[in-house]
């Protein structure tokens, strides 16, 4: 089949991280595609949410993904906490899935930091619940940032392991796809760390509804070296805020980053970064607005939402079920 599942956490507005590393590959996936993007809530308060932003920052991750470009004609959106199939697949797989495997993700050993022992379980079995949004689909294609693989990888080993396990072809092999030059976008203050929506530090990233003056600020301010820039890609070489910023307007305007550095090559960074700044601008602004208009009739927005959670859960609960079936629950009568 050619279906595609996505998600995105409601842990704050999209960045442009997101938006480069993800959203912006979903959108023209809806033509060629059977697609599902869910805004995964229950992902979300693996680390801690104030319960009233998250609620707001769920609405405004549904109006962003659709002031992006997604239809929720075209394509099934719907928040995860809506359809039930996606935890209880969840319980099958915290089953099967090994305690080794989970310790080997980076992703958390970064998000739990130092205190490893006080992050929440569900950061820990946070990859099952993944396995168990992709799977209950039946999809097999996952658009997602390079940070995701590992993620996708073990969803494929469970889903091996429990067709090896109960003695069946049940669930498809996933397939990643990995896309776009900028498929992983660097915080503005560190370019060795990954810009993040939840990052304390709002001048790390750029989000998709910031406006002019915020967008040209942060820029302006943002970490480089004192050298110009090279004139080829061989002068990115062990500079990761030059090759950053460069690999951000590539992103924009299509280019390459060899692209890029034929034009702006020798340039230093004060002249650049208002050549970048402009370029994100005039490309976030339309977003903006629309994500605006969309936030100011929460009724229609809701109601797509509802409209999607169907959709979703007429192909979710009977794959979820079957599963319940070959793990020998009984189905209730
Ligand atoms: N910096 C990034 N560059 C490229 N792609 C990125 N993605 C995230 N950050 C970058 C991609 O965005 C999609 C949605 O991510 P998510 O919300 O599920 O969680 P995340 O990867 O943990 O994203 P954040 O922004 O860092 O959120 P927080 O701060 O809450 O942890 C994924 O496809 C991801 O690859």
């Amino acid at each position: 089949n050619n279906r595609v599942f996505s998600g995105i956490q409601p842990s704050g507005v999209p960045t442009l991280g997101n938006y480069l590393g993800a959203i912006r590959n979903w959108v023209p996936m809806q033509d060629t595609h059977e697609c599902i993007f869910c805004v995964v809530d229950l992902h979300a308060i693996t680390v801690w949410q104030d319960p009233q932003e998250l609620a707001r920052q769920t609405r405004e991750m549904a109006a962003a993904l659709i002031a992006c470009g997604l239809d929720p004609k075209r394509c099934i959106l719907f928040l995860q906490s809506h359809v039930h199939a996606h935890t209880r697949l969840a319980w099958i797989f915290n089953c099967v899935a090994r305690i080794g495997w989970l310790n080997r993700m980076t992703q958390f050993k970064d998000k739990a930091g130092k205190d490893r022992e006080a992050a929440s379980a569900g950061l820990y079995v946070y990859p099952n619940l993944m396995a168990a949004d992709i799977l209950t689909y039946h999809a097999t294609k996952v658009p997602v940032g390079d940070d995701q693989k590992q993620h996708l990888e073990l969803a494929n080993d469970i889903a091996q392991k429990f067709n090896h396990d109960y003695g069946v072809d049940f669930f498809p092999t996933i397939e990643p796809l990995i896309q776009g030059v900028a498929a992983r976008v660097m915080s503005l203050r560190d370019g060795t760390k990954k810009m993040s929506k939840s990052d304390p530090s709002d001048q790390s990233r750029i989000n998709i509804n910031d406006d002019h003056d915020a967008i040209a600020l942060k820029i302006r301010r943002a970490k480089t070296d004192p050298e110009p820039l090279p004139e080829s890609e061989a002068g990115l070489e062990g500079r990761p805020e030059a090759r950053n910023l460069v690999g951000i307007l590539a992103a924009i305007t299509g280019e390459t980053h060899a692209g890029v550095l034929r034009h702006h090559g020798g340039k230093g960074f004060g002249a650049f970064k208002e050549v970048l700044a402009e370029a994100l601008v005039a490309h976030l602004d339309p977003i903006r607005t629309e994500m605006n208009r969309l936030l100011q009739d929460p009724g229609a927005l809701d109601a797509a939402l509802r409209l999607g959670a169907d959709r979703a859960d007429a192909i979710a609960t009977p794959i979820c079920e079957e599963a319940e079936r070959l793990v020998g629950f009984l189905p209730r009568r």
